[in-house]
Order: structure tokens, then C-alpha cells, then sequence
């Protein structure tokens, strides 16, 4: 090994890209430390992603069989030919092979690049769809339950642990005051309008690696949390993460905006990658998902506030409660397009 330094912008693993002299030429790989006070389990988790990946290599990506999935996500087994391994300590690690020449984003730059972000996840989502063998594991349970997400919250504030709920109070609040928003999504699915699918389930836009001449996707990455779950979910995610004209902790609240045409672009890129596999009530509910991950987001954040910063790292005191504000601030700013965007979809799904 060449040389090993911290990568990336996510906010759950420990990521490194590691560089290797192979014979004179530079070689690349992603390792990462997988967080396990979060993912419980992860030989169930390695399981899924194994499966995953293997069956992405079945469809032959490379020859460009699948349009924004151009290369599959490939993991380096151990010496045992397993896809982790665990140390002394009790961590987990794995190695992908790094995929060259792309970009990772975190706030989107033009249409184009949004249309093309999101036909590769609904391409991901489509390619999942004939996934053999048994259902997946749920590596975090109740993951985009919003109705539990919600209970959670209001037992944290409740309770209080940190005392830090007195510096909430405008937040507390407004989630307080959107109740009604969390059982949008699973009263669908209670009803039988929508069904459960194979779903990434954090589609946030830099989980999606782009080419950085053409734009085109070509890789879906993250796969810890491909599990049973909702279209609606992967749907929303993107949006939340892509349609936010600041980045998701900009603390200047005048800056972060819905961008419409990005939401726009998204809707085509979607149903382009997803093909026709998606019913009527899928399409019809598109922007109810949007404003649903964007609640259920915000809300995540505040809890882990008032929680004391469990979840997610954290670069300054207030960052979690910071990135809540500027979700809502984002929620707001949909609210205000609902008719446009409802609208939009009315007209492009038809
Ligand atoms: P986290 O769960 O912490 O978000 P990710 O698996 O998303 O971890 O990895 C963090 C970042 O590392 C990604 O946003 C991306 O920039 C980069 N990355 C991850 N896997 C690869 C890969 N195989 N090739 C290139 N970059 C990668
Ligand atoms: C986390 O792992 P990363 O950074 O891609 C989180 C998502 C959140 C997102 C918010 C397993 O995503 O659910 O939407 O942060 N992943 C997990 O930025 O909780
Ligand atoms: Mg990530």
C-alpha cells in the first residue's frame, strides 16, 4: 500500500481511499469501517450487499446493457473469500474497488445532472426488481417508518435527555404541527395502492456516482440499506437531497430553496430508469414523498440533537439542529410549489 486517507462525505461509515503500487501502476480501492453501533448486524448486512452486487454482475453492466449503470459495485473478498473482516476490536471492515473517473456531488449543479442521478436509481430500483432468492434483510428496521420515526421524536422530546429541548422550541413545533404528514406514505401501502419493492432506500444525490464529462450515472453506491422498502421512499430521498439549492447544512436559511426544474428533471429521470414498473399511485404520489423524506429527514436530525449527537457525525455543536432548520426550511419552500409540482407530475405521468 501506497498511501491511505480519510474519503468522501458520508455520514455513517468510516471511509479511506487507499492506493496501491501494482507493478508501477497506481491502483485504487475504497475501505471502509462499517458502523455497527448503527447497522446491528452486519454479517446480514454484507449478505445483502453481496447479493446485490453479484447480481448487478450478472446483467452485464459494462456493456452497457442497463442506461446509467455503467459499472457494477465490486468487493474485494478476504483471503477466506469472505466480504468482510472482522478484527480484534470487533469491527467490520470491506474493500470496494474504487470506480475511476467520476464525481460524487452534494448539491446538484444543472437539470441535466439530476435527470441522469435519477434514471440510474430508478434503474438500480428496476435491476432489483428480479433479484433471485429469498426477501433481503432489514439491516436497520422501520428505517423510513415515518409514523415510528415521529413516536421516537416525541418520546425524545418528552424525555429530554440532553436538556437541550428549550433550544428547540421553533423545531420542536413545526414537526409537532406536521403529525398528519408521517402516515402519508404507509396508509398507500396499508390500502394496497402501493407495494413493497427491493429499494436503496438512501438515495441521497452523492450515492450516485456521475461521469464527470457526460453527466451520465454510473454507479449506485451505499448499499447498506438495500432492503425491503417503498419506490416512494427512493423517490422522495433524491428529491430531499437534490431539489435543496444550498448544501443540507447551510445555516443561511435565505439560500435554501426548492428548485422546481431540478424536481422536474428528477420526475423524467425516474420514470425513465424505472421503465413502466411503476403503478399509478406510485406516480400520482411522487411529490407527497418528496415533502414525506424531507419531514421524516428534518425530523431525524432534531431527534438526534435532543439525543446528544448519536447518530450522525457531526463536524460542530449544533450541526444536527442546524441541518434540521435547513430541512424544514426546504419543506417550507415545497409546500409553497405543491400545486406545481402536483401539477407537473399530473401532466408528465399522464
Ligand atoms: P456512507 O454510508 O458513510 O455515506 P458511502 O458508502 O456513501 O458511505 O461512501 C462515502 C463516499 O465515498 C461516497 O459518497 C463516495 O464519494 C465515495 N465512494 C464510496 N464507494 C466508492 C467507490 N466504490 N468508488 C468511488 N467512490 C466511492
Ligand atoms: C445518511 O450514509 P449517508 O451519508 O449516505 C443516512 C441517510 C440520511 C442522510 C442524510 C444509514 O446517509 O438515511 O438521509 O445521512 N444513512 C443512514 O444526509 O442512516
Ligand atoms: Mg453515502
Amino acid at each position: 500500500m501506497s498511501s491511505c486517507e480519510t474519503y468522501g462525505n458520508g455520514h455513517i461509515n468510516d471511509t479511506w481511499l487507499v492506493t496501491c503500487n501494482n507493478q508501477g501502476k497506481k491502483v485504487h480501492y475504497i475501505l471502509q469501517r462499517i458502523n455497527h453501533t448503527i447497522f446491528k448486524n452486519v454479517p446480514a448486512l454484507m449478505e445483502n450487499v453481496d447479493r446485490v452486487c453479484s447480481h448487478m454482475r450478472t446483467l452485464r453492466l459494462e456493456s452497457g446493457a442497463v442506461k446509467g449503470l455503467r459499472r457494477p459495485l465490486t468487493l474485494c473478498l478476504t483471503h477466506e473469500q469472505k466480504s468482510y473482516y472482522q478484527d480484534k476490536e470487533g469491527n467490520f471492515w470491506r474493500v470496494y474497488d474504487f470506480i475511476e473517473d467520476t464525481v460524487s456531488v452534494d448539491v446538484l449543479e444543472s437539470d441535466k445532472q439530476a435527470y441522469e442521478a435519477a434514471k440510474s436509481f430508478g434503474a438500480f430500483q428496476r435491476c432489483l426488481s428480479n433479484l433471485p432468492g429469498n426477501r433481503l434483510n432489514e439491516t436497520i428496521p422501520n428505517f423510513h417508518n415515518t409514523v415510528s420515526r415521529f413516536a421516537v421524536f416525541k418520546e425524545m422530546v418528552r424525555s429530554d435527555p440532553e436538556a437541550r429541548a428549550s433550544s428547540a422550541l421553533i423545531e420542536i413545533e413545526f414537526v409537532l404541527n406536521r403529525e398528519s404528514l408521517a402516515s402519508k406514505l404507509l396508509v398507500l401501502m396499508q390500502s394496497g395502492a402501493i407495494s413493497e419493492r427491493i429499494t436503496h432506500n438512501d438515495t441521497k444525490i452523492n450515492n450516485v456516482l456521475l461521469d464527470p464529462k457526460t453527466g451520465e450515472g454510473v454507479c449506485v453506491i451505499d448499499l447498506d440499506t438495500v432492503m425491503p422498502g417503498l419506490g416512494l421512499y427512493d423517490f422522495g430521498d433524491m428529491v430531499r437531497s437534490a431539489s435543496n439549492s444550498a448544501a443540507e447544512d447551510e445555516v443561511n436559511l435565505d439560500l435554501v430553496k426548492f428548485r422546481m426544474p431540478i424536481f422536474e428533471a428528477l420526475v423524467r429521470g425516474y420514470l425513465s430508469g424505472a421503465g413502466d414498473m411503476l403503478n399509478e399511485s406510485e406516480k400520482a404520489h411522487l411529490p407527497t414523498a418528496a415533502q414525506v423524506i424531507t419531514f421524516e429527514n428534518g425530523m431525524r436530525f432534531l431527534t438526534d440533537y435532543l439525543n446528544g449527537d448519536k447518530y450522525f457525525k457531526i463536524k460542530r455543536p449544533l450541526h444536527n439542529l442546524e441541518r434540521a432548520r435547513n430541512q424544514f426550511a426546504l419543506l417550507r419552500s415545497m409546500e409553497n410549489h405543491d400545486s406545481s409540482m402536483h401539477h407537473f407530475v399530473a401532466q408528465f405521468a399522464s
